[in-house]
C-alpha cells in the first residue's frame, strides 16, 4: 500500500465519520421512525439506515472498487469479493441515540486483504474524534493516545458489554462478571462497544471484554486500541477476525494476562 492511498484512505475515513455523526445529530432533532429489530431491546431507526446509505455514497463516489460490511446490509454487493472492504457501523449504541441523546458513535475501518489500515470512531455529541493509521499511532483530536502508564488489574476500571447482562445469568457469566468486579477497581458499561473501546485507547478505560460482537461493533476500536499500546484478541486469545462475530478482550497490556485468567472459564460459552 502506497503511503498516499492510506493517507487518502484516512481523509475520507475522517470525512464519513464528521459527516455521518452530523447528519445523526441533525436528525435527533426531528421526529424519526424507531422499530424493533430482533427483540424490545435490539432497535433500528430510519437514521441508522440513512447514515449507511450516506456514509456508503461517500466511499464508493472515491472508491468505486471498494466493499462495505455494514450493520444495516445497505451495500448490494457480497463483502467478501473485495480486497479492501470499509467496516462500518453508522451508529454504534442506538438504544443511547434514542433515550440519551449522548453516548453514540460512528464506527468507521478500512481493512485491506484482512489487515486493518484505519480506524475512526467519532462521538458527534461531543465532537471528540478518535482516529488511528496503521503504523501511526492513534489520536483523540489530534492528541497522540499512548498507553504508558502501568496498571494492576486492582488498579483497573474494565467495562463490559451488552450480553453480559442480556444472557448472563442463564450462561453462568454472571458469576465471572461478579468475581471480576470484585477484583477490579470498578465496571462501567456504556452501551457503545466502538466508543468503550476507543475510550480504552485513551485511557479513560483500562480494559474492555464482550462475549460476542460484530465486526463493525469492533473494527475501528481495535486499531484504535492496538495503535494506542494496547492488546487486543479475542477472549481466548486468538487473533480477532475482521469480517466475522468474535469475543473481544482490549486492554492496556500490564494486565492483559491476568484478566485472561478470569475469563478463560467463559472459552466456550460464547453466544453465537
Ligand atoms: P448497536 O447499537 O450498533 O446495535 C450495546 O451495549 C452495544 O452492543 C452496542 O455497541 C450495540 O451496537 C451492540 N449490540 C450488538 N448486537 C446487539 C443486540 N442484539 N442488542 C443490543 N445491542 C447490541
Ligand atoms: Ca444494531
Ligand atoms: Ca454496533
Ligand atoms: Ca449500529
Amino acid at each position: 500500500m502506497q503511503a498516499s492511498t492510506l493517507a487518502a484512505l484516512k481523509e475520507l475515513a475522517l470525512q464519513c465519520a464528521r459527516s455521518a455523526g452530523e447528519l445523526s445529530l441533525k436528525r435527533m432533532k426531528e421526529p424519526f421512525t424507531v422499530e424493533y429489530k430482533t427483540s424490545a431491546s435490539d432497535l433500528v431507526t430510519a437514521v441508522d439506515k440513512e447514515v449507511e446509505k450516506h456514509v456508503i455514497s461517500m466511499i464508493l463516489k472515491r472508491f468505486p472498487d471498494h466493499g462495505i460490511l455494514g450493520e444495516e446490509s445497505t451495500f448490494a454487493q457480497d463483502p467478501a469479493q473485495f480486497e479492501t472492504l470499509w467496516v462500518i457501523d453508522p451508529i454504534d449504541g442506538t438504544t443511547n441515540y434514542v433515550h440519551q441523546q449522548i453516548n453514540f458513535s460512528v464506527s468507521i475501518a478500512v481493512y485491506h486483504k484482512g489487515e486493518g489500515l484505519v480506524g475512526v470512531v467519532y462521538d458527534p455529541s461531543r465532537d471528540e474524534l478518535f482516529y488511528a493509521v496503521k503504523g501511526e499511532g492513534a489520536y483523540l483530536n489530534d492528541r497522540p493516545l499512548h498507553l504508558d502508564r502501568i496498571v494492576s488489574l486492582e488498579e483497573a476500571l474494565l467495562c463490559t458489554s451488552v450480553f453480559w447482562n442480556k444472557r448472563a445469568e442463564q450462561m453462568g457469566i454472571d458469576l465471572i462478571v461478579k468475581k471480576l468486579a470484585g477484583k477490579v477497581r470498578g465496571m462501567r458499561l456504556l452501551g457503545s462497544a466502538a466508543l468503550e473501546m476507543a475510550y480504552v485507547a485513551a485511557g479513560r478505560l483500562d480494559g474492555y471484554v464482550s462475549l460476542s460482537l460484530n465486526a463493525w461493533d469492533f473494527g475501528a476500536g481495535r486499531i484504535l486500541v492496538e495503535e494506542a499500546g494496547g492488546r487486543v484478541t479475542t477472549m481466548t486469545g486468538t487473533p480477532l477476525p475482521y469480517n466475522e462475530k468474535s469475543s473481544v478482550m482490549a486492554c492496556n497490556p500490564t494486565f492483559y494476562e491476568e484478566l485472561q485468567q478470569y475469563l478463560h472459564v467463559a472459552e466456550n460459552t460464547q453466544t453465537d
